[in-house]
């Protein structure tokens, strides 16, 4: 063994020992109090079996060419040699440029990839492609696609609501309530995209109760607040409706900050007519609350006056607005905060994500970080990016987003790096049927995910850990030095690589390197983004032997402090310049699934729907404990979590007993969309009729030949509805699903979600 230099993860910086050309085992930095457990699923990584090990195409495509195929998913494949892989793909681009144009590519290729500004999968994608002639893209995300949109709507922006949120030394220091709609997830605040190096959450929360702060968390899960906290389990979906009976209570007893409302937000008489049911006649009373979300009508009216009475801040997590009408949420605990009147003030108001990611709540940068330049997209067509399936399956159809009337491309090439539609989106089953549609499927992805499984072109990548780069995020003060820890696996090259191969065969080579090795292009971009700082940093070579660069941060921050001092001077970028609680944009679109104001829709999948008689449990399909995603699910703490090697389903005791199971059991998760196996473990820290199984378990079907089959893993993904949040921002709503569960008896089906498919030689 060998100690090696430091690397970073979207997790967290490690320095590894490595060993047989693997990482052996990692050591978080000194400086970070509370380095995440997802450093557990490195070792082992870089070799695991699941590793793709070199290029390889679909029999099925090598034998019939590019076309529509059922057999995506089931089919063997062939190993190729790089050059005959580069000119095979290389060749199709062109094809598909020629016959159908560049708009027929979808390289919208979400996903999270790994850390490091320069081998970042997505920017390396978009930079060859856009070289190519263009591509359809993808907007939003995954992750905050109604917030993306309802937000910059009626606060002029999203990306301030994390990026200069509320820092947590100013919530210790001021705030007496933190009433958080989702908890504070301990579990989920090991992340941040590009790396993280510090961890404060858990400290600051101490450091908050210590000073005699209350927790409020609201959530159907009592450990989405570790430790202490006043413990609100609403039905799962209808905090909306809670957030409605705490502001009645606010607006009827003289405890609404009228001078704020009028000076900072517009709108509020018409939301106020709406929520005193002056025109539908039904007062969004604590009392009609109560009935919608199961909490105590007495207990709400009490929440709300001690939240006017204390320094409060509302918090909503991004959980809340991955669901049906999720643009409501965060829209309505802004409106809520705003009238408690303390948005701006020290410890005060709002905030959104605390728990969701190590974002809100840490210093921002005082500085941009150094990126790989990607130049323009010729093609304008875009989709909202959870709308893949719709878009494959319905190629020229129109649909609304966002005040526009758009239309479907008609896609003939998906070119997929850094992402997993089999991890990331709704109704897989209906996935795989969208998928067999298009001519072509490339993948470049380090292991044989489920996606890579259903690739024509499977393209090896190396892993970060096999590469020199470095990264950072912009609510983290360190640049991190990621020095190559182990030697490329087998045949598996850089994207980097990848791309500057097909560009040469394509005649833009030049264009595309700029005659640049990898090591060059890391010096470039740190020595380009150096001179633009209105700072001194070290030269290359020292920033590269010191392993990390401090960069200055701006601390105290108060989420609109600015705007609370002075209205004038920092309007929002909203078109009044302030809050807008009712908004005349999105009223005009007369969209019936998004009002011009905050309310009240009765979610899709809920409790209290007709569709809770067939499927009377909620299933919350949250982010797992146990890994990023489906990022190293055959990592040592992931495999650690599964029961029976399935993914662990947890259950209160109640329902569990109502269907005779026993902890460890196996059973199975079913709707009308499909169904998975999963792994009981009895817990009564969830409300009655809730289950959770978290998102990650690579998809592992029965029968792969069948669309329909069952998944023997665990993804819950089977069984989520592809719809869109609505009209406006048609965002992901994967998080919450009605299920059935019920013991299985059948024999096991063994996993073999992390095998290779059968790889054929060359003949
Ligand atoms: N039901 C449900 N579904 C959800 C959610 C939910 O709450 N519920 N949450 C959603 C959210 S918020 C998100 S962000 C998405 C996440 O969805 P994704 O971001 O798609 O998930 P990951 O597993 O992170 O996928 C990253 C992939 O990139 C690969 N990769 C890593 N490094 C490299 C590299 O250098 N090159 C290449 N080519 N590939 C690389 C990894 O091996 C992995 O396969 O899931 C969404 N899906
Ligand atoms: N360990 C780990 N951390 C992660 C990730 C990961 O994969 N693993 N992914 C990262 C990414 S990309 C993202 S976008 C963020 C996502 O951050 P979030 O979307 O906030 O994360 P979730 O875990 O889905 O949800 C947080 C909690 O919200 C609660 N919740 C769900 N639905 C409801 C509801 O209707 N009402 C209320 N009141 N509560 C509800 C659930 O109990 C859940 O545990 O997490 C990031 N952090
Ligand atoms: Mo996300």
């Amino acid at each position: 063994m060998r100690p090696s230099p430091t690397s970073l993860a979207h997790w967290g910086a490690f320095s590894a020992d490595i060993s047989g050309g693997d990482i052996a085992a990692v050591t978080p930095p000194p400086g970070d109090a509370d380095p995440s457990p997802l450093l557990g699923n490195l070792p082992g990584s870089v070799r695991h079996r699941s590793r793709i090990a070199g290029p390889a195409v679909r029999r099925g495509w090598l034998r019939d060419g590019p076309g529509p195929s059922r057999e995506r998913g089931a089919d063997e494949y062939v190993a190729v040699p790089w050059d005959e892989l580069t000119e095979l793909l290389a060749d199709e681009l062109r094809r598909v440029v020629e016959t159908h144009g560049n708009e027929a590519i979808y390289g919208g290729s979400y996903g999270w990839a790994s850390a490091g500004r320069f081998h970042h999968a997505q920017s390396q994608v978009h930079r060859f492609l856009k070289m190519l002639g263009g591509y359809t893209s993808s907007r939003h995300s995954y992750s905050l696609g109604a917030t993306g949109v309802i937000m910059p709507r009626v606060v002029g922006t999203h990306d301030d609501l994390f990026k200069r949120s509320t820092q947590w030394d100013v919530i210790v220091e001021h705030t007496d309530m933190l009433v958080c709609f989702g908890g504070i997830a301990m579990k989920n605040t090991g992340i941040n995209h590009g790396g993280t190096t510090a961890h404060p959450t858990r400290d600051a929360l101490r450091r908050f109760r210590d000073r005699g702060g209350q927790i409020v968390s609201v959530s159907p899960l009592r450990d989405d607040v570790d430790g202490e906290c006043r413990w609100l389990a609403p039905v799962p979906g209808t905090d909306v409706a809670v957030m409605l009976g705490l502001a009645h209570v606010l607006a009827t007893e003289g405890l609404a900050d009228r001078d704020f409302l009028a000076t900072y937000c517009t709108g509020y008489e018409r939301f106020e007519r709406y929520l005193l049911g002056h025109d539908d006649g039904i007062a969004k009373s604590p009392q009609w609350a109560a009935q919608i979300s199961g909490l105590a009508a007495d207990e709400l009216t009490a929440l709300a006056r001690q939240m006017a009475a204390a320094r409060t801040i509302v918090t909503v997590s991004w959980s809340l607005q991955r669901i049906r009408h999720g643009e409501q949420a965060p829209w309505m605990g802004l409106t809520l905060a705003a009238m408690l009147g303390q948005i701006g003030l020290p410890g005060g108001g709002f905030g959104h994500g605390y728990g969701s990611m190590n974002e809100p709540g840490l210093a921002p940068l005082r500085c941009r970080l150094p990126a790989l330049p990607q130049g323009l997209n010729p093609v304008q067509t875009f989709i909202p990016v959870a709308a893949i399936s719709d878009m494959l399956l319905h190629p020229g159809e129109s649909y609304d987003f966002n005040g526009m009337r758009l239309t479907y491309p008609d896609i003939k090439c998906v070119y997929w790096a850094g992402g997993n539609p089999f991890h990331h989106h709704q109704n897989i089953p209906r996935l795989r049927r969208a998928l067999a549609r298009v001519d072509t499927i490339v993948v470049h992805d380090p292991y044989w995910t489920a996606m890579a499984k259903h690739a024509d072109i499977v393209v090896p990548s190396t892993t970060a850990y096999e590469r020199e780069d470095f990264s950072g995020s912009r609510n983290d003060p360190l640049l991190v030095a990621m020095h190559a820890l182990a030697e490329p696996y087998a045949q598996s090259r850089d994207d980097y690589l990848t791309y500057a191969a097909l560009a040469e065969r394509l005649g833009f080579g030049e264009q595309f390197t700029e005659g640049r090795t990898a090591r060059q292009w890391l010096v470039h971009l740190y020595e380009k983004w150096a001179a633009g700082l209105d700072f001194e940093v070290p030269g290359f070579d020292e920033f590269w032997a010191a392993g990390q660069l401090r960069l200055p941060t701006e601390p105290g921050l108060t989420l609109f402090g600015d705007f609370r001092a002075d209205p004038q001077t920092h309007r929002l970028g909203t078109p009044s310049g302030r809050i807008e609680i009712f908004s005349e944009d999105i009223d005009s679109f007369g969209y019936d699934d998004c009002a011009g104001h905050p309310r009240w829709y009765e979610p899709s999948e809920w409790l209290g729907g007709a569709r809770a008689e067939s499927y009377p449990l909620h299933l919350l399909a949250n982010q797992p404990a146990s890994r990023l995603h489906s990022q190293l699910d055959g990592g040592a703490l992931s495999q650690a979590s599964k029961v029976q090697g399935r993914e662990p389903i947890r259950m209160h005791p109640d329902d569990a007993a109502a269907r005779r199971l026993a902890d460890g059991d196996v059973v199975r998760v079913f709707n009308d969309r499909g169904a998975c196996l999963a792994g009981v473990v009895i817990d009564d820290r969830l409300r009655p009729d809730v289950v959770q199984l978290s998102t990650g378990a690579w998809f592992d079907p029965a029968d792969p030949a069948d669309p329909d089959s069952m998944c023997v893993h665990g993804n819950p993904n089977v069984l989520t509805d592809d719809v869109g949040t609505s009209s406006l921002a048609r965002g992901c709503t994967g998080a919450h699903v009605l299920v059935q569960v019920e013991k299985f008896d059948g024999p096991l089906p063994r996993v073999r979600a992390h095998e290779p498919p059968v790889i054929a030689p060359r003949r």
